[in-house]
């Protein structure tokens, strides 16, 4: 022991925490960097473009304040301490030691009232929000469905009110620009969440009950989002957007769900990919009007539900594609429906415009668990269904028609 000079050991332990502190700062700055540079990340939740989202930040930014201040007191103390009472190399043992505390009651009072007062006053806030978030859901102005299904998301629409479904949708969640929507989240199969950071915290979509919440996208936009709860192979891959419309285009947009799909001219590629489309898709996937009552789910049984005649326009666990090209994206959001994509006003129009992406589709149809991973020898997700090259041109052709 005696050849460890105190000094060098000292020298030791200051080059250490030299080193800790530097990389502690440079990972906060580097930190604060990112978060704070949010133009490039669509998944902030520091840059609220909505009514709830905003009512979120405003709690979250105080609380924050608060507990920085609290961290730098109580780190800046522990500091202080260290430094002030450590120990020196001419300290004598039992000499000179600090005054013991433990037992002053009143201090010990002190200590743990202040944390329960100030942890008191933060939560009632917290409840003030949560309500307010509830009443927002509660009044919302029009109610979408958002069923959460694995890999990708389905929104559904009862604009006559009959309790049926009469748009259905996938991928991008479409409303109007400055209107309260409610969306009653569920689940089709597993435990997912539904979560567009810029608009709304996340809420889980559980099979067998329906949470709601309300979303107030300011303007027209695109709004990002992802599935955030793992959910199985393709987890990563479950995304979604909110696309808001002015109220105009939303309305034009909403017309076109209504009407029927697009018939393909007789004679054309596109009518025989018709043709192959109703023999071997048409199990899985609904076009509105063609008659799959009773589809099976993915437990394999019709489900009154999902698959039942009552609601014909629900296939039960494949995306409907009636309207298939009214969308950006397909597959959960991953892979884009149009190869010259206008990223300007054009995104937030009725229909996007653009080059269909041809070869984007073929190749999912050549091999749909290549691009996306999925379990469909278990119901979960699109089969290779070992189509040949002719017949994927037709369907290709007969799908780009779904305007
Ligand atoms: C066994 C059921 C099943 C069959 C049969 C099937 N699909 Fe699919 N399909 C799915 C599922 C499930 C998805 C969703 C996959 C995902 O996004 O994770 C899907 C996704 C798609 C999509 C993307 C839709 C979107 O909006 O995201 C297209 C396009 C598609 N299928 C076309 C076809 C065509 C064409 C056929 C016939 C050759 C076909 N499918 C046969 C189950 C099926
Ligand atoms: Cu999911």
């Amino acid at each position: 022991m005696a050849s460890t000079t105190p000094d060098r050991s000292h020298t030791r332990g200051y080059v250490i925490a030299g080193v800790l502190t530097a990389l502690m700062v440079v990972g906060t700055l580097l930190l604060l960097r990112n978060i704070t540079d949010v133009a490039g990340h669509p998944l902030n939740t520091l840059r609220p473009l909505g009514d709830q989202a905003r009512k979120i930040d405003d709690l979250v930014v105080p609380v924050f304040a608060v507990a920085g201040i609290v961290f730098v007191l109580v780190e800046g103390g522990v500091i202080f301490l260290i430094a002030r009472f450590r120990r020196r190399s001419d300290d004598a043992d039992g000499e000179g030691d600090p005054v013991q505390i433990h037992g002053n009651s009143s201090l010990e009072w002190a200590w743990t009232a202040v944390p329960a007062l100030i942890l008191a006053v933060i939560a009632a806030f917290n409840v003030a929000a949560i309500w307010d978030l509830e009443g927002d859901a509660q009044n919302a102005e029009m109610n979408v469905e958002v069923v959460g299904q694995q890999w990708w998301w389905e929104f559904r629409y009862d604009t006559n009110e009959d309790g049926k479904p009469d748009v259905i949708t996938a991928n991008q969640l479409v409303i109007p620009a400055d209107t309260t929507v409610g969306v009653n989240i569920r689940s089709n199969d597993v435990i997912h969440s539904f979560w567009i950071p810029t608009l709304n915290g996340k809420r889980d979509a559980v099979p067998g009950r329906v949470h709601k919440i309300a979303l107030h996208a300011d303007k027209p936009g695109i709004y990002e989002g992802q599935c955030t709860e793992y959910c199985g192979l393709s987890h990563g891959y479950m995304r979604m957007q909110v696309k808001a419309l002015t109220k105009a285009d939303y309305e034009k947009w909403l017309d076109n769900q209504l009407d029927g799909p697009v018939e393909p001219k007789a004679d054309t590629p596109a009518a025989e990919g018709k043709a192959i489309f109703n023999t071997k898709c048409a199990s899985c996937h609904q076009i509105d009007g063609y008659d799959t009552s009773g589809a099976p789910t993915a437990s394999g049984e019709p489900d009154p539900e999902y698959g039942g005649a009552d609601h014909p326009l629900v296939s039960g666990n494949a995306p409907n594609l009636t309207h298939l090209m009214s969308r950006d994206h397909f597959a959960g959001g991953m892979f884009p429906l149009y190869d010259s994509y206008d990223e300007g006003a054009a995104r937030t129009s009725a229909m996007p415009s653009g080059d269909p992406s041809q070869g984007e589709l073929g190749d999912w149809l050549r091999d749909p668990p290549g691009k996306k991973p999925m379990a469909s020898d278990r119901a979960r997700g699109m089969p290779n269904l070992n189509l040949s090259e002719d017949e994927i041109d037709k369907l290709v052709a007969y799908l780009t028609t779904l305007k």
